[in-house]
């Protein structure tokens, strides 16, 4: 099952769950915020009380975080990411020395007005020049900082942008478009491991598939619950919080996206994510 959101015809939006091709509202919820304010037994309790179930085809699934919530991200938390920034960078330090630091590199991604999902056009900035998706596992967390799902983010980037100067990360990381998450949160208590999950991304051209790589979860050198933790030393989050955890794929230098490319994700037993890149407004 995967919690959802999603909108019926004229309707408002409702927080539900999808089981195979139907969906069913939680019964005295409207918003996922409320469920990410229960506690992880109390989620479970809920969401095993659904309405009647409608035909998944005929409602529009919305991007699954509403309220105040957010998207934050993790970064340089595989070796490869580690490898593929050092290319590309002017400042190698930072990066080199922030995959082995105590403290990860975390930054604010997206507010939940501003994410896409499933089928919407994915952005890329038009004073970039040099893009690539990023494929990662993302932890739902409740207000209470219990990890309570997973989904897929997208945590687009420009990688001309960042390479010039890292102070330009939040530039190079945060525009219209920029963060896409799939439409469903697979619950924790149906995940045996996180930590051994396939990922997979497909980029395809017209007919040709011009970019194919693959990793695992097992990869990643940071704790989830670690990650969690340090998220909320600083902060509350009272609608709860999406942390992407990384990319472990990362294409080489001679790929960048281009307009019209359909980036299609897998990550097993959490779902799949596919969206067309749009190039966004006028450079500045
Ligand atoms: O350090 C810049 C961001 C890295 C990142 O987003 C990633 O490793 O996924
Ligand atoms: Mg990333």
């Amino acid at each position: 099952m995967h919690l959802v959101r999603y909108q019926l015809p004229g309707g408002r939006p409702q927080a539900g769950v999808r089981t195979g091709d139907t969906v069913a509202p939680v019964l005295g919820f409207t918003e996922l915020a409320e469920l990410l304010r229960l506690t992880a037994d109390d989620l479970r309790a809920a969401v095993g009380k659904l309405g009647d179930e409608v035909p998944v085809s005929d409602v529009r699934l919305l991007p699954p975080l509403d309220g105040r919530g957010e998207v934050w991200c993790a970064g340089v938390t595989y070796e490869r990411s580690r490898g593929a920034r050092m290319e590309e960078s002017s400042q190698q330090d930072v990066y080199d020395k922030v995959y082995s630091a105590k403290r990860p590199e975390l930054f604010l991604k997206s507010p939940a007005w501003r994410l896409v999902t499933e089928g919407e056009p994915i952005g890329i900035r038009s004073d970039s020049g040099h893009d690539v998706p990023e494929p990662e596992l993302a932890i739902v967390a409740n207000a209470h900082g219990e990890i309570v799902g997973f989904t897929i983010c997208n945590d687009l980037s420009s990688r001309s942008i960042e390479g010039e100067n890292p102070l330009y990360i939040p530039q190079a990381k945060v525009f219209a478009g920029g963060c896409a998450l799939a439409a469903g949160i697979r619950p924790a208590w149906e995940v045996a491991d996180p930590k051994d999950l396939t990922i997979d991304l497909v980029i395809r051209r017209g007919a040709d598939e011009v970019f194919t790589g693959t990793t695992s979860t097992a990869k990643l050198v940071r704790g989830l619950q670690d990650l969690i933790d340090v998220l909320f030393v600083p902060n509350d989050f009272p609608d709860g919080v999406i942390l992407a955890t990384g990319t472990g794929i990362v294409p080489e230098l001679d790929f960048a996206l281009q307009a019209g490319d359909v980036v299609e994700i897998a990550i097993a037993e959490i779902g799949t994510l596919t969206n067309t890149v749009a190039v966004g407004r006028e450079p500045f």
